[in-house]
């Protein structure tokens, strides 16, 4: 690796949504030239909401198809599944080791997952975070690209890699976030105040990149504005507001341009125009995802050769750990 490295990945629950899209993946592509990737498929944290086997491996795989889809070349960046590189488990029960309850107690999202799954608060969704922190910390990160939802968890990654350089020296290099400057929380389009989010109740709320064309259109006319109808970028317009941001992002203009252009337009024609341009931005990834999801062969390559890549790297990493923690080598 040459470059500086860039880590991030996404859950294997095969659904992406436009907040996952605008939020990440879209500034992974474009970070690519600059930076050696890795972009994963983190399945092992998956686990930590009960999934049906069959389906949480054909949707890992359809994560996969989508990283591809949405432009991350994978002769370029890593592209794998975690649990095909084992150290990430590994060097994950270490740094439980270095992470304490009481840091992990006031983690938002763990707060947030526990009461929607009251059912089954299991030990994974507690120390979700420090996997986290292993799956960055053992490629020697620079730059962690993801929505905005993700900065504490990245704050706890850097605590805790700081926390172990100060006790064995320089093993770790202490990442930076980079959270984008539009599109790091795309909201709920029913309930602006809450951020767009795969597991809503509510599906209107949420924007699935598969959804049917005529579904895109119909969650975007159905989405909540205000009653002035003014379009303006505003904290006070919280619904108008999400909108302008997801057009921004979809035709790469500023949220000045947009505002000028829709500055005379009703809420109705303004709510369709966002929806169809979402679509036209999705058209070609859309049609790559359906092309590729069919092309087992190719697939298997990708996922075997970004397997090897990965633990090569990744290796070293938990060897300096478990040297630095007096384990055997
Ligand atoms: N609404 C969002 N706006 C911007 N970015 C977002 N991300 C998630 N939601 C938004 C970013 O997407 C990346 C992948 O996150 P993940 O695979 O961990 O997905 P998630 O956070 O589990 O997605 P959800 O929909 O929020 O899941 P549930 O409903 O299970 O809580 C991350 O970079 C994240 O910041």
């Amino acid at each position: 690796m040459q470059k500086p490295i860039i880590f991030s990945g996404m859950q294997a629950t095969g659904i992406f949504h436009l907040g996952n899209w605008l939020g990440a993946t879209r500034n992974w592509a474009r970070l690519s030239s600059d930076y050696d990737c890795l972009y994963c498929v983190v399945d092992l944290h998956t686990l930590t909401v009960r999934q049906d086997p069959k389906a949480l491996r054909q949707s890992a795989r359809n994560v996969l198809a989508w990283y591809i889809a949405l432009g991350l070349d994978p002769t370029a960046n890593i592209l794998y599944y975690q649990s095909h590189v084992p150290a990430h488990a590994e060097l994950a029960w270490i740094l439980n080791c270095y992470t304490y309850v009481g840091e992990l107690n006031r983690m938002t999202q763990f707060k947030e997952k526990s009461a929607k799954n009251e059912e089954n608060i299991n030990a994974g969704l507690f120390t979700y975070p420090v996997l986290q922190a292993a799956d960055i910390l053992l490629y020697r990160t620079h730059l962690v690209p993801v929505g905005d939802d993700q900065r504490q968890h990245l704050e706890l990654t850097r605590d805790v890699a700081q926390r172990f350089n100060q006790a064995y020296g320089d093993i770790f290099v202490v990442p930076e976030a980079y959270i984008p400057p539009m599109g790091a929380r795309i909201m709920a389009l029913q309930n602006p105040e809450r951020k767009m989010s795969k597991s809503d109740d509510n599906q209107a709320n949420c924007v699935f990149l598969s959804d049917e064309p005529d579904v895109i259109i119909k969650k975007f006319k159905r989405a909540v504005t205000d009653s002035d109808n003014q379009i303006r970028n505003s904290p006070d317009k919280p619904g108008i507001s999400n909108l302008l941001t997801i057009y921004s992002c979809v035709t790469n203009r500023t949220m000045e341009e947009t505002c000028a252009e829709f500055k005379h337009t009703g809420y109705g024609d303004f709510k369709v125009k966002v929806g169809e341009a979402v679509l036209e931005a999705l058209r070609p990834h859309r049609n790559e995802f359906e092309r590729l999801i069919k092309d087992t062969a190719y697939l298997d390559g990708v996922i075997a050769d970004g397997a090897r890549k990965a633990q090569a790297l990744a290796v070293p990493t938990l060897i300096k750990v478990k040297e630095a923690v007096g384990l055997p080598i």
